[in-house]
């Protein structure tokens, strides 16, 4: 006789157990009485949350957190929140199709190690484009040499054609994707209706996310023009990209339960963005972001400074306007840097505290300048 297993059954138990692992809670059924109840109560929001926002492809920006031996400044700004002229960007929660398991890799369990390696050869010109391709790809920024070395090796090339479908969602994870040349909508199904919600310009990646957390794809990607992608098998991404966020996940653990804007998240929320971020260093007065259509002539005015824990870069992502101010390095600064597109998935439930600061920034240009236009027409 066989039994038939509820779809989801083993995503739930797993997720469970991972949390239980992690909290090592002392009443086993307390805690298990509570993890339901709010993954119920998630899925009730989730099931109410509407999404009629669109929102508008947008240019390769990321958004930065201090991460520098400074002192940790407390949150911004007890003002209620009042929402009537801000509009939160596309990125919902709730939309998004749950990933389940936010554990990625258990190095105790490693059983793709044993797995032989795999080595696409490529001539001299394809390792360079390969090479130019993965420059900014915020996955790779932590690997070490070796590990790069490998995953350039397994890396193969596909030529894509107009209206392919490279990823559809809810498919299983095979391989993820970093783009040489093409461009690609992103949709993603709400209501049973495919939604646009993206494209990649040129440049990017994509299919990360079923691979780190063995879940369905969470969107369809199709070329709309003819393009070129450089491919990573899953074993291959699992054994580098996913052990490696294991040990940064590690790292940067206890930075992250330190940062107010992500109290609104969950812990295994909280662990995603480790999984995205990624570490730049800069040397004194080394320019982190650009102000966009500056004036030559006018003259830079020092607005505020920012420590570690504290964060910035995020206006122009919020608002899909050109950034309103540069940042430059004040010593030796270490940020950690997450591109838009993880931004956006990953960020909505801290809207409420960048809305605040949002505001606060306002009220310290009104303080130096007596009004604030740029910002006040970005926050509209
Ligand atoms: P994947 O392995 O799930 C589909 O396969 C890929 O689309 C996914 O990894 C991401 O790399 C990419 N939500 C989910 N996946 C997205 C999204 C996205 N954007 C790109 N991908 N959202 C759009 C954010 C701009 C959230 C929509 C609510």
């Amino acid at each position: 006789m066989s039994i038939e297993i509820p779809e989801g059954l083993t995503e739930l138990l797993q997720s469970f157990t991972v949390e239980v692992l992690r909290n090592q809670p002392r009443d086993l059924l307390e805690f298990a009485l509570q993890y339901f109840t709010q993954l119920k109560d998630s899925e009730t929001k989730e099931a109410s949350f509407g999404n009629d926002q669109n929102s508008a492809p947008r240019p390769g920006k990321a958004v930065s957190f201090i991460d520098e031996a400074m002192q940790i400044d407390s949150e911004n700004g007890e003002e209620d929140d009042d929402d009537e002229e801000f509009i939160a960007p596309v990125i919902n929660r709730f939309i998004r199709r749950a990933s389940v398991c936010a554990e990625a890799f258990n190095p105790d369990e490693d059983e793709e190690d044993k797995e032989p390696r795999v080595t696409h050869p490529k001539t001299d010109e394809q390792r360079q484009r390969l090479q130019e391709s993965c420059r900014d790809i915020l996955l790779f920024k932590n690997l070490d040499p070796e590990e790069m070395s490998q995953v350039l090796d397994a890396m193969f090339e596909k030529f894509c054609t107009e209206g392919e479908h490279i990823i559809d969602q809810d498919d299983d994870g095979d391989n993820f994707y970093v783009i040489e040349s093409g461009t690609f909508n992103i949709f993603v199904k709400v209501d049973g209706t495919e939604k646009l919600v993206g494209c990649y310009d040129n440049r990017g990646s994509f299919g990360e996310l079923a691979l780190m957390y063995n879940t369905p794809r969470a969107a369809t990607i199709i070329a709309i023009s003819t393009g070129a992608l450089w491919c990573l098998d899953r074993l291959t991404f699992r054994r580098i990209i996913v052990k490696n966020n294991a040990k940064k996940r590690k790292l940067y653990e206890a930075f992250i339960e330190t940062l107010p804007l992500l109290t609104s998240l969950e812990l295994s929320e909280r662990m995603k963005v480790v999984d995205v971020l990624s570490t730049k260093v800069y040397n004194d007065s080394q320019q982190i972001i650009a102000q966009t259509k500056k004036d030559q002539e006018e003259e830079e005015v020092d607005i505020t400074t920012c420590s570690r824990g504290q964060y910035f870069g995020e206006l122009a992502l919020v608002t899909n306007k050109p950034r309103a101010a540069s940042a430059y390095a004040v010593g030796s600064v270490k940020c950690l840097v997450m591109d838009v597109k993880a931004f956006e998935r990953l960020l909505g439930p801290c809207m409420d505290i960048m809305k605040r600061n949002i505001a606060n920034y306002e009220e310290q240009l009104v303080t130096l300048f007596g009004s604030s236009p740029d910002i006040e027409q970005q926050s509209a």
